[in-house]
């Protein structure tokens, strides 16, 4: 019995290694600047990680093998515990967490404190239930005032997200259901919702923040690769949190121009 717990310990723990390191579940290709930064974070994480849980399970496996009942075995003694090995692997557990928290957070902070390169393009995702809209300024570089009153997301578009079409700086406002954004830019990006805490996720990118209602949030990253990416709502947001996809046309700057400018055309 004892035999066949250790094998069954050491299997488990032996094929769900396997999916880490065969990278079966893997995020799909990088396409951003950050995406090596983060994907090497990860590296770090999953084989420091996995170092630690294999030598536990391995480890476990034996010792329930190496302790099982024996008609040789000696009475039980039970154990009051050692304040010296506890001290020892909580320090070493604190470093571990500690540390890998400080090396990650200067990827996370370098998209969020740090400012946006100059020139960059200004973009605005707003998030509501179930869908995802997207704003660019237009020629004037400024977005038009919204309103929560003017809101109506039964018709989509500019109604949905309250643009106060009255305002001057609204006039050239494109808001559309699809992202379109040009490769190799940096994209200044200000994250809202109108309902609920949503959050923009595009795996490709390696790019996830939460969207919350009454915050303006600021991010900047910089697509790499021409292709189309997904957007997906990384927050339960209700029941129809699992349609609430979207779509990320990463395209030439000229591509870019072309589209923007057929948006602002339609709108005259
Ligand atoms: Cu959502």
């Amino acid at each position: 019995m004892g035999l066949a717990l250790l094998l069954l310990i050491w299997l488990i723990t032996l094929v769900s290694t396997y999916f880490f390191v065969a990278k079966t579940w893997w995020l799909p290709a990088g396409a951003a600047a950050a995406a090596p930064w983060i994907d090497g974070q990860f590296a770090i994480t999953f084989v420091l990680m996995g170092i630690i849980f294999l030598a536990a399970q391995l480890g476990l496996g034996y010792i329930v093998w190496r302790y099982r009942e024996q008609a040789s075995s000696p009475p039980v003694s039970y154990s009051h515990g050692n304040t010296k090995l506890e001290i020892i692997w909580t320090t070493l557990t604190a470093i571990l967490f500690i540390g890998l928290n400080l090396m990650g957070s200067r990827v996370w902070a370098s998209q969020r404190f740090a400012p946006a390169e100059p020139g960059a393009v200004q973009v605005e995702v707003t998030g509501m239930q179930f869908a995802w809209y997207f704003r660019y300024p237009g020629p004037d570089g400024k977005y038009g005032a919204t309103s929560a009153k003017l809101m109506d997301p039964s018709a989509g578009g500019e109604a949905a997200i309250g643009l106060n079409t009255n305002d001057a700086a609204a006039k050239d406002d494109v808001v559309t259901g699809t992202m379109y954004l040009p490769v190799n830019r940096e994209v200044d990006l200000s994250l809202r919702a109108v309902d609920v805490i949503h959050s923009f996720f595009v795996p490709s990118f390696r790019f996830k923040q939460d969207a919350v209602p009454g915050l303006n949030i600021h991010m900047h990253f910089k697509p790499t690769e021409i292709g189309e990416y997904e957007i997906a709502c990384a927050e339960l947001c209700g029941l129809g949190h699992y349609k609430m996809h979207g779509m990320v046309h990463v395209v030439s700057q000229d591509d870019f121009d072309k589209w923007l400018a057929a948006r602002e055309a339609e709108k005259q």
